[in-house]
Parts: C-alpha cells; structure tokens; sequence
C-alpha cells in the first residue's frame, strides 16, 4: 500500500524517465541528422533504457495497489550546437534525474515507507552508472575535440552499444 504523497511523487519520476527518454530520442534525431550514426545507436538504446527504467516504476506502483496517472511529457530541446554540446546536456539531465532519485529517497525515508525505499536503491545505483556512462563519453569528446578522425573514431565505438534489460537489471 502506497501513501498518497509517496504514489504522487512515483508517479512524477514515471513522468521524468520517460522525458528522460524522449530527450534521448530527440538528441539521436539530431545526430542521424548530423550523420554520426553511432550518437544516434547510442542514443536510441539510452532511450530504450529510459523507457525500461520508466517501466520500472509503473510495474511497481501497480505491485503496490497504486494507481498509475500518466501526465503530459514536455517538449525536449531539439537543437545541440555540436556532440560535445549533446553530452553536456545529457551529463546535466543525469545530474538532475540523481537529484530527484535522491528526493524520492529522502521522502520514503519520512513516510517510513521502507518498501519503496528498498526499491528505490536500484535507482540510486543505476544513477552512478548513468552519470558515469554520459561522463565518459564527455571525457573522450574534450580529449579528441568532436571533429575529425577522433570523433569518426568515437562514433564507430558508439555505434556498438545496444540496450537489453537483463545488462541493466545487472
Ligand atoms: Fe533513468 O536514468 Fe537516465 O535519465
């Protein structure tokens, strides 16, 4: 059984995992545009993850006997001056995303709820992986610049990457 405020805030993270991965698809629209098809695999399976990440939540808050509300999903930005500007987006937006886990954390801890507060430790550390992923890539982009035979070179490495939940239930 959920508490009202605990169902309500699930249900604005449900909400922000799945801008989460409509951000992703539209930085993987850009890069196809822009002909780095590796950004682009890279970004189409982060926005696949997204969607299991959201997934994740509502199946909990169904386990739960709560009621899943879906709300409007803002508009993503759909312009990035470049692929290092797309990273340092990405990085920002993971940042935030660890901040509202954090939150959530937080708030299970104050309604005693210490279900969700068990569930959520998946979350706490997947945010680590995920800051870490987007920072990495961030540190080749300052490293080569994102122009020229390194950026080819990053892009054909970002082309390998492909989502399966059994990798990130890891
Ligand atoms: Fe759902 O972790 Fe990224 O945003």
């Amino acid at each position: 059984m959920l508490k009202e405020k605990v169902e309500k805030a699930l249900n604005e993270q449900v909400n922000k995992e799945l801008f989460s991965a409509y951000i992703y698809q539209a930085m993987g629209a850009q890069a196809a545009h822009d002909g780095f098809d590796g950004i682009a695999n890279w970004m189409d399976a982060q926005a696949q993850e997204e969607m299991f990440h959201a997934r994740k939540i509502y199946d909990y808050i169904n386990e739960q006997g709560g009621r899943v509300t879906l709300q409007t999903i803002e508009e993503p930005p759909s312009e990035f001056e470049s692929p290092k500007a797309m990273f340092e987006k990405a990085l920002e937006h993971e940042q935030f995303i660890t901040e509202s886990i954090n939150d959530l954390v937080d708030l299970a801890k104050e309604e005693n709820d210490h279900a969700t507060e068990i569930f959520l430790q998946w979350y706490v550390t997947e945010q680590v992986e995920e800051e870490d992923n987007v920072g990495s890539i961030l540190d080749k982009l300052e490293l080569i610049g994102d122009k020229g035979r390194g950026m080819y070179m990053l892009d054909k490495e970002l082309a390998e990457r492909s989502f399966t939940s059994e990798e990130d239930e890891e």
